[in-house]
């Protein structure tokens, strides 16, 4: 590849063998790729889904962004579909009426789940796509670069504006060897868990490589980067080859190729080998996406439900192979099965080719082609369950009920715990007879909307139900910063702890109620203590704010008066939200430090010692110092010293 003097004379040369570094480095607008050092990337794509996607557009109007300029941008409804009152509803129409506005594609509710249909229809290889979810590097599998980042990161990226990031290492996973027969995509990925934990992939990037890589399928090589999230990294790619050609091929987009792989001299900055053909089903026990096994390690356990569907395990090929298994057969009548489709496209294939029929009359239920289950939207599991889920999250509660044991294993072995009721290793099932998949997948849907043209969408009115309420901006932060510690948690604290989802996604739009449910399954009092104090800090443990990318777990305690976070360590995109809120994110110095702050002490930081990324925290019921950093660019403190990314940047619009 051909780069400009610059590129080549400030970057590192590893980097611009990989296919990572070779996407950053066509998109590179600002900084150099080095790693950790920021960068500002144009955004080809964008995508956002309702339950974050109506505060993205809040914050683009209060920003005054009123016409996309990217190349491509889709509002999707996938999360919350099931209108239970008004509030899905309004929400669902307010985000029709700003998809016509700003000149978005919009998704339909029941059209699918946005990752399987971004990965189906919009995304390419060689582009940047920037989503506010955090499974968006799903479409790494067919090597377009996805970024998962906060809405208002999103927004502005629609405004045009370059998103910015630290320039992650570079992990190699080299695949080599082919899946045994019950072995699946799922335990590549499970098994690269097993390997890195929840937060071994934080500030880095995986890119996979070697031999293997050409015996995946693309909605194979896109489970893995869809759950390679759950490492914390930045984002996970493919390479795009005749695999990404084919797969093009079957949807009508085979203009939209190009070859994008590695050199073969490429170096990574580290590397992980997988032979394929040694790995065995693997599962994640509960409750955590790391916590991995051998499948035959916890076989016997009895099972009472299982789902197949999510962003990970949504395909048709993932649903084919369900029904593969199912045909003729029942499941167990103590089992309940659930079958979300991930899109409408893969619905209707399966009805075309007489599958749906097999999943049908083995038991299964057919859900609506969403999220669902995987976001609490439904089938939460019987008190103490065990569920068996082909999901990428079994954070504790986020199923909707607390004592369920959630297991994430792939669809092989979901099913055959659906047929023995009991956890199975799938290659006791028997060999699975021979799959041949469709040549042409039909892209079979009456539910997505193409925006009008840019005069026709001046006559746009956005209509606005009750529950959608505005965002306010905070206040400057004062010269000293004072409070008591509100909560105090433990290591991987999750943003389905911080801002629960499930029953609560109606609230999404509505701050000041949601914020009613902050830290409410780590602590139901914690809002009134909030509210009663003015806010105060939060004291946590590594990786704080895993998971999803939902910038509400910033933006309700934010609203709370939520002053700083103090944590050992923080998940890449929350981190972002906290700035972009006004929230200080801080680490401790010498974890040990975290020790010697207990709830309810009053600690006191001083405003400007910011400018430092070394300060010193006030303990003023200890009547101790604790040394304190933070990872903040000159740019984000002057930000969170406005109060925050979105505060700052709406007082400085020109036209203000
Ligand atoms: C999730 O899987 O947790 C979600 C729901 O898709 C979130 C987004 C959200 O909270 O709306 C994500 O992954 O970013
Ligand atoms: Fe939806 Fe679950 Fe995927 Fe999140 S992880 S986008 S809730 S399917």
């Amino acid at each position: 590849m051909e780069y400009s003097n610059k590129i080549l004379k400030d970057a590192d040369p590893k980097i611009l063998k990989t296919v990572i570094g070779m996407i950053l480095s066509q998109h590179i607008v600002q900084g150099s790729l080095q790693p950790g050092d920021e960068i500002g990337i144009t955004i080809d794509q964008t995508l956002t889904q309702d339950a974050t996607g109506t505060v993205a557009y809040l914050e683009a109007e209060v920003l005054g962004i009123n016409r996309a300029k990217t190349e491509l941008s889709v509002s999707y409804i996938d999360h919350n579909t099931l209108k239970m009152d008004h509030k899905n509803a309004d929400d669902h129409v307010y985000l029709q009426c700003v998809a016509a506005k700003y000149g978005l594609i919009l998704s339909k509710a029941g059209n699918g789940i946005c990752h399987q249909i971004h990965l189906e229809r919009y995304a390419r290889p060689g582009k940047t796509l920037l989503g506010s979810d955090s499974h968006t590097p799903t479409s790494g599998g067919i090597c377009c670069m996805g970024i998962g980042a906060g809405g208002l990161d999103v927004a502005l990226a629609i405004g045009g504006e370059p998103f910015l990031l630290k320039t992650p290492k570079i992990i190699g996973v080299k695949l080599t060897g082919r899946l045994k027969p019950m072995v699946a995509a799922k335990d590549v990925i499970l098994e690269v868990l097993r390997i890195l934990g929840v937060k071994g992939g934080v500030g880095k990037a995986l890119e996979y490589f070697g031999p293997g890589v050409k015996t995946l399928s693309v909605p194979e090589r896109a489970t893995i980067t869809n759950m390679g999230v759950e490492t914390g990294a930045t984002t996970s790619i493919f390479p795009s080859d005749e695999v990404t050609l084919d797969f093009l091929r079957s949807v009508d987009r085979e203009d939209q190729w190009i070859p994008l792989e590695a050199d073969e001299d490429a170096e990574y900055d580290e590397v992980i080998e997988i032979n394929m053909s040694k790995l065995v089903p693997l599962i994640a026990k509960p409750h955590s996406p790391d916590d991995v096994v051998p499948v035959s390690d916890v076989a016997g356990i009895k099972v009472d439900q299982v789902c197949i569907g999510s962003c990970t395990n949504s395909s048709f090929k993932d649903l084919m192979t369900a029904a593969y298994m199912l045909k003729g057969k029942r499941v167990k009548p103590e089992i309940s099965l659930t079958v979300s489709p991930g899109s409408m496209s893969v619905i209707y294939d399966l009805a075309e080719h007489g599958y749906l029929a097999d999943l049908l009359a083995a038991g299964a239920r057919i859900l609506e082609c969403t999220c669902g289950p995987c976001i609490g939207q439904g089938q939460a599991p019987k008190s103490g369950a065990v569920s068996v889920r082909t999901f990428n999250r079994n954070f504790k509660g986020r199923s909707g009920t607390p004592d369920a044991q959630i297991y994430l294993s792939s669809v092989e072995t979901a099913i055959s715990c659906a047929l023995t009721g009991v956890i199975t290793d799938p290659r006791s099932m028997g060999e699975l007879r021979e799959m041949p998949m469709p040549e042409k997948l039909r892209m079979q849907t009456g539910l997505v909307l193409e925006p009008p043209d840019s005069e026709e969408a001046k006559e746009v009115t956005i209509i606005r139900g009750p529950n959608i309420k505005p965002i306010e901006l905070r206040g400057e932060l004062p010269q000293k910063v004072k409070g008591t510690v509100l909560i105090k948690l433990e290591d991987n604290i999750s943003t389905d702890i911080i801002m629960p989802a499930g029953i609560y996604l109606g609230l999404r739009s509505n701050i000041p109620e949601y914020a009613k449910h902050v830290f409410e399954p780590a602590d139901p009092d914690f809002y009134q203590r909030a509210k009663e104090r003015d806010g105060g800090f939060v004291i946590a443990g590594e990786n704080y704010g895993q998971g999803s990318s939902r910038e509400h777990a910033a933006l309700c305690p934010s609203y709370l008066g939520v002053k700083g976070v103090i944590a050992k360590s923080f998940a890449r995109i929350h981190l972002a939200n906290l700035i972009n809120f006004g929230i200080i994110p801080l680490t401790f110095k010498n974890i040990d430090d975290y020790d010697r702050v207990d709830l309810n002490d009053e600690l006191q930081i001083d405003a400007a010692a910011l400018d430092s990324s070394e300060l010193i925290i006030k303990n003023l019921t200890k009547g101790i110092e604790i040394p304190v950093q933070h990872t903040m660019t000159p740019s984000e403190i002057i930000r969170i010293k406005a109060g925050g990314s979105l505060a700052y940047i709406s007082r400085n619009q020109p036209q203000n």
